[in-house]
C-alpha cells in the first residue's frame, strides 16, 4: 500500500458504498432518496515528530487537554487527514432557505457522519490488512469533546490536525477552507505506515480567508461579525432549537454555502 493506493480506495468507496446514497426507509421526503453526500475526499499527511503538534496545547490555539498523535498510539509513524467535500446537491439545497437547513443538509451530517465514520474504518482495516497498526481518534474510547457554553473544544480537533497535514486554513466563520473549499467534514487516523508529509503551503492560520464578510450576512443567528469573528454560544443556540423540531437529525452551514469559500480557496 502506499498514498495513491490509499486515496484511491476512498475515492472508491465514496462512489460506490450504499451508505453514502440516502436510502429509502431512511429519507425524509422523496426528493432525496438515493441522494450522494460526500464526494471523494482530498488527503494530508503529517509526520508524528511534527513539532506543530506540540503547538497546540498552546492554550490560545486549542489547550493543554489537546492530545499528541502518540499520546493515541506510540508506534506511529503518520497522521492522515481527509476532507470529504459535500457534493453539489447538498450544498446548493442549503442555499435556498437561509433561515432552517435544507433536508438534504440534515441527511449529511448525521447519516452523512456514519459513512464518513464507516469510511475511517475501512482505511483503518486495508491499513492493517498491510500489517500497518491503525487506530481513528473520534472513534476511541478516549476521544472528549466539550459542547456547552464558553467551552467549544476536544481533545482531537479534526481541523487544527487537517491544518498540521497541509489541507487547509481556518476562517472568519472559525471553519477550516481547504481546496475544495469549506462545505464538508473532515475525519483523521493514526498509523504505523510512513507517508511522505504534505507540505503546508501557507503562513497564517487564516490564510485562505478573504473577509469577505458573506458569512456574516449569511448566519440566521447573527453568530458571525467582521469585528469579533464568531461567537460559539449564539450558533449552538440555534443549533438547539434545529434539533428541538428535527431530532435525531441537526445542523445548519449557512456559513459553508453561497459564500466564495463553499467549493474552492476564494481569490482574493
Ligand atoms: C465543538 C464543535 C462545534 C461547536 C463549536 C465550533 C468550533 N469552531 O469549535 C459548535 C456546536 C458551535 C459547532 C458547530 C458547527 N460545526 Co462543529 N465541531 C465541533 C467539534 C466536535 C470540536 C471542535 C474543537 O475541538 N474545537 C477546538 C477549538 C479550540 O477550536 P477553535 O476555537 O475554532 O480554534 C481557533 C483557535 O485555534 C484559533 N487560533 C488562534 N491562533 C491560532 C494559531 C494557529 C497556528 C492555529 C492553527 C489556530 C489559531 O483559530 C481557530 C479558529 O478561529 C468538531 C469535531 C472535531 N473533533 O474536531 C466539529 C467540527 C469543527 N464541526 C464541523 C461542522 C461542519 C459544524 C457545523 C457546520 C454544523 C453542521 N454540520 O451543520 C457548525 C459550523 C460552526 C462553525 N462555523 O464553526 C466540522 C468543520 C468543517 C469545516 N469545514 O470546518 C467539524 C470539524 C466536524 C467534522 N468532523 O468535520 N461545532
Ligand atoms: S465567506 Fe468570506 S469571510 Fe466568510 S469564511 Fe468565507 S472567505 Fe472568509
Ligand atoms: S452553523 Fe449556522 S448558526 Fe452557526 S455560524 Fe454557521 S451559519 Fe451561523
Amino acid at each position: 500500500m502506499n498514498h495513491d493506493q490509499l486515496v484511491q480506495l476512498a475515492g472508491e468507496y465514496v462512489e460506490k458504498n450504499p451508505g453514502n446514497f440516502v436510502s429509502e426507509d431512511q429519507a425524509l421526503t422523496d426528493s432525496v432518496r438515493g441522494m450522494k453526500m460526500y464526494e471523494a475526499p482530498i488527503f494530508g499527511f503529517a509526520s508524528v515528530q511534527d513539532d506543530f503538534f506540540r503547538k497546540l496545547k498552546d492554550q490560545k490555539i486549542v489547550g493543554e487537554h489537546h492530545r499528541m498523535p502518540l499520546d493515541w498510539m506510540s508506534e506511529a509513524k503518520t497522521v492522515i487527514s481527509f476532507f470529504a467535500p459535500l457534493t453539489e446537491n447538498v450544498r446548493k439545497s442549503n442555499a435556498k432557505k437561509m433561515d432552517w437547513p435544507s433536508d438534504e443538509w440534515l441527511h449529511a451530517r448525521i447519516e452523512g457522519q456514519a459513512f464518513l465514520n464507516d469510511l475511517l474504518r475501512f482505511l483503518q482495516n486495508e491499513l492493517e490488512k498491510q500489517g500497518f497498526k491503525t487506530m481513528i481518534p473520534s472513534l476511541s474510547d478516549e476521544f472528549t469533546s466539550k459542547i456547552g457554553k464558553q467551552a467549544y473544544t476536544s481533545n482531537w480537533s479534526e481541523r487544527h490536525i487537517a491544518y498540521a497535514c497541509g489541507l487547509g486554513t481556518f476562517c472568519l466563520s472559525k471553519g477550516m477552507i481547504t481546496s475544495k473549499g469549506v462545505a464538508g467534514r473532515f475525519g483523521s487516523l493514526i498509523t504505523e505506515m510512513p507517508i511522505k508529509p504534505t507540505e503546508r503551503g501557507y503562513d497564517r492560520y487564516d490564510d485562505y480567508c478573504t473577509h469577505c464578510g458573506v458569512c456574516v450576512r449569511n448566519c440566521p443567528a447573527d453568530a458571525i461579525s467582521l469585528e469579533k469573528g464568531k461567537n460559539h454560544d449564539l450558533c449552538c443556540e440555534f443549533l438547539d432549537q434545529i434539533k428541538e423540531t428535527s431530532k435525531p437529525r441537526y445542523g445548519c452551514g449557512k456559513c459553508q454555502v453561497a459564500v466564495p469559500c463553499e467549493s474552492e480557496i476564494p481569490t482574493k
